[in-house]
């Protein structure tokens, strides 16, 4: 038997064909409107993921760290939890129990339950890890137009891919790329590393790690001073225009190219380019984000597609129509109770139902206990022993925890710190909403296919058990998650058996292009926002970069002479961050970490492929086997990301810095550091 569903081995959420044998997963396949098709190699495996034998089928408890798990039933696991938070609440208050989630159980209607869960406990603390993911971006977007545009590659004349990889990350993006650079659309790549689609550009600009604000607005200052800019487009819905061009006046062109060591004539190239050609999209990127001027930087591209008038066109980057759930997140009912996040506002109010991913901030409030200690931790979906920058930190934080209780399908690195596992269903296993489906028009089913492997749940399920369990139950009154997931439906019309019997998807409406001239932008002026009044009135700057470009963006600037330029690692499609990595014919595929070092650099330290160097920062150190590569430049290397599950000796995240943070969006720089390269037989 056949199933279409959603897949959520990675955030990718690819609609895929599951083929089913006697209950069992056989195979499954991504469905794709391209020709040229990319495999991914995690789904290829998807049988070998959701029967591993490493899989956590039953609830694990244990009183003390130094004990060993047991295995228990979800009763006797549910009452050593709510016995623990009855303890937390009389001795600190609700706000001292906190959910961190991972990217992993999905940030559509599996968050709004977990959400719902913790406002009805009482805490305003449920955080994400999406201040080092995309949300940090997503602020930038939404405080200039209203929203994150999604880009529209396949209708493209120019397509600007701004430190992403979708190759790797994407498939559908990367096979929508390939369709129209076939049909002659120019190929823009701003990346430090050489990549796939580096490769088939017409134009790399090989950027210095983290000068993505500057290259930005070196390019806006062309555009502009070369009158490219859609004069109209300007004029009728964007506000701060005159202000940006004083600000771009006083920028010299020179200083910019040297800060993103790019010379001026390919900026000049690429900025004329995007300027001139309809329509353009920018595919911009996590390698954008982990670093701490994320915000401005973004806001800084933001501008481009605005001052180029690729706004909401076809072919250009695409203002979503989110199909209107209802809000269940009950977030009203702890509006009076300060997060662990006080010290961004704005993070806590550029969405209604979105929010409170700056990870960084539990971990302050574990360690300094500001503005309150946080006692209880639940970890769902996450693995933040390795994910989260600076790792020491965080793993002395959870030595702290009264408890840790973690929701997963495995035992991880996190689990070292974890007094419970709740035994999590896979994506094959389970009914839910996600958010790749909620944020624009088309709305697809992530629908169980197989039934859930020995005694684990479903994530939304779990949090209804906890609410039960926790007193709270009044809060969760549905009888099983589908009647939940009706209920958030209801002002769609639409049903959980609809979305059953098309399970292909359905468009919730058509996509409607140049929304604004009847809608205007959802900001508060109801334009495009190039000057930002809510930025103004709290100190930041309301255009990007106008006061300058205040520091060098890289962490441990000025730290003695540490040498290189460290970054973060490739994804690799076989694998998800920390995951799969026990899985044989993954493995396989990649076997080992490696650190790049450029031919030239290789030979200046006498280094040759396969030596064993060690990378420090002032927060820890990586060991890893060398591989010579010009996919990095002189003076930069880069690590391998993800390997941290394996081994504490090839954690990335014990060289990166938590402290030095994006003032608005507390994203700290997981992606670019200065470190220290050393053979180990020198040592
Ligand atoms: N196979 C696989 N797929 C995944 C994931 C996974 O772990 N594995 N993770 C998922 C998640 S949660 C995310 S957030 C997405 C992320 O997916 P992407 O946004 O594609 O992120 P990356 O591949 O990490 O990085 C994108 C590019 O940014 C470049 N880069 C690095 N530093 C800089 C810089 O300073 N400036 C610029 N301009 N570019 C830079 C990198 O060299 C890389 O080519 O992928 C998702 N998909
Ligand atoms: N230095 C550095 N740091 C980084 C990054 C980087 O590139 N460099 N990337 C950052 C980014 S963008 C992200 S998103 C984070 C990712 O950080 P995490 O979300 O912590 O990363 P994962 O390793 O994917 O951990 C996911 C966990 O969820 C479990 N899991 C999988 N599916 C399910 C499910 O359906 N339900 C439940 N309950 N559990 C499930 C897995 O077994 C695994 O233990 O890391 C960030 N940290
Ligand atoms: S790219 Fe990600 S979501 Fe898509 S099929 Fe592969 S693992 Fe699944
Ligand atoms: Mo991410």
């Amino acid at each position: 038997m056949k199933k279409i569903t959603v897949c959520r081995l990675c955030s990718a959420c690819c609609p895929v064909e599951v083929e089913i044998n006697n209950g069992e997963l056989v195979n499954a396949r991504r469905i794709t409107p391209f020709e040229k098709a990319i495999v991914c190699p995690k789904l290829a495996n998807a049988k070998n993921i959701v029967y591993s034998k490493d899989r956590v089928l039953k609830p694990l408890l244990r009183e003390t760290l130094s004990e060993d798990f047991r295995e228990v039933s979800w009763q006797e696991a549910l009452d050593f939890i709510a016995n623990k938070i009855e303890g937390i609440k009389s001795s600190y208050g609700a706000q001292s129990i906190a959910l961190l989630r991972g990217m992993a159980a999905d940030w559509g209607t599996p968050w709004d339950y977990a959400v719902r869960l913790m406002s009805a406990l009482g805490s305003p603390n449920t955080l994400g890890n999406g201040s080092v993911c995309f949300v940090a971006r997503e602020i930038a977007h939404t405080y200039t137009y209203g929203a994150i545009t999604i880009p529209q590659p396949k209708d493209a004349r120019c397509i600007v891919i701004w430190g992403k990889n979708d190759r790797n990350t994407l498939p559908v993006m990367a096979e929508a790329i390939i369709f129209a650079k076939e049909r002659g659309a120019k190929v823009i790549v701003i990346d430090p590393v050489k990549t796939f689609f580096s490769e088939i550009a017409d134009l790399w600009l090989r950027i210095k790690p983290a000068h993505d604000g500057a290259l930005a607005m070196a390019m806006a200052k062309i555009i502009v001073e070369e009158g490219l800019y859609d004069k109209d487009f300007v004029e009728r819905y964007c506000v701060g225009f005159d202000a940006l061009r004083e600000v771009l006046a006083k920028l010299d062109l020179g200083e910019l190219s040297e800060k993103a060591s790019i010379p001026v004539e390919p900026i000049e190239e690429v900025a004329r380019i995007y300027g001139t050609t309809k329509p353009a999209c920018i595919i911009d990127g996590n390698g954008i984000d982990m670093q701490t001027e994320v915000f401005q930087a973004t806001r800084a591209i933001c501008i481009l597609r605005a001052l180029t008038g690729n706004i909401d066109i076809q072919g250009g980057d695409f203002i979503p129509q989110p199909i209107p759930l209802l809000n269940v997140q009950l977030r009203d009912k702890v509006s009076d109770v300060p997060s662990v996040m006080l010290d961004y506002p704005h993070f806590e109010k550029f969405h209604p139902t979105w929010g409170l991913h700056g990870q960084s901030c539990l971990i302050d409030a574990i360690v300094e206990e500001k503005p309150y200690p946080v006692k209880f931790l639940f970890v769902q979906s996450g693995n933040p022993a390795v994910t989260m920058m600076d790792s020491k930190r965080v793993r002395e934080a959870f030595k702290r925890l009264e408890c840790l209780v973690m929701i997963d399908m495995f035992k991880n690195k996190t689990s070292e710190f974890a007094h419970v596992i709740l035994p999590a269903a896979s994506c094959f296993e389970k009914t839910q909403i996600n958010r790749a489906y909620i944020r624009n028009c088309f709305i697809m089913l992530q629908q169980k296919v197989i039934e859930p492997l020995g005694e684990s749940k479903g994530d939304i399920e779990i949090i209804f058990e906890l609410a039960k369990a926790l007193g709270v139950g009044e809060y969760f009154p549905w009888r099983t998650v589908e009647e939940a997931l009706d209920y958030q439906l209801e002002p769609t019309g639409l049903t959980i058996e609809e979305l059953k019997r098309n399970p292909q998807g359905i468009w919730y409406e058509k996509p409607r292009y140049k929304k604004y001239e009847s809608e205007g932008f959802k900001t508060p002026s109801g334009k495009v926002e190039i000057f930002s009044e809510r930025l103004a009135d709290t100190d930041h700057d309301p255009i990007p970069f106008m006061n300058g470009f205040l520091r060098d963006p890289i962490s441990f600037r000025g730290i003695g002479d540490l040498g290189f330029i460290g970054i973060s690692g490739e994804r690799v499609n076989c694998y998800t961050h920390t995951q799969f990595r026990k899985i044989r014919e993954l493995r396989n595929l990649d076997r080992e970490p490696f650190i790049n070092i450029n031919p030239k650099d290789a030979e200046k330290l006498n280094i040759k492929d396969g030596d064993l160097l060690r990378v420090s920062t002032p927060r820890g150190k990586v060991e890893m086997k060398l591989k010579v590569s010009d996919v990095v430049k002189e003076g930069v290397i880069r690590i391998a990301w993800g390997w941290g599950e394996e081994s504490d000796l090839w954690n990335l995240n014990y060289l990166t810095d938590d402290f030095e943070r994006d003032p608005i969006t507390c994203t700290p720089s997981g992606r670019s550091f200065y470190c220290k390269v050393e053979k180990l037989e020198d040592l």
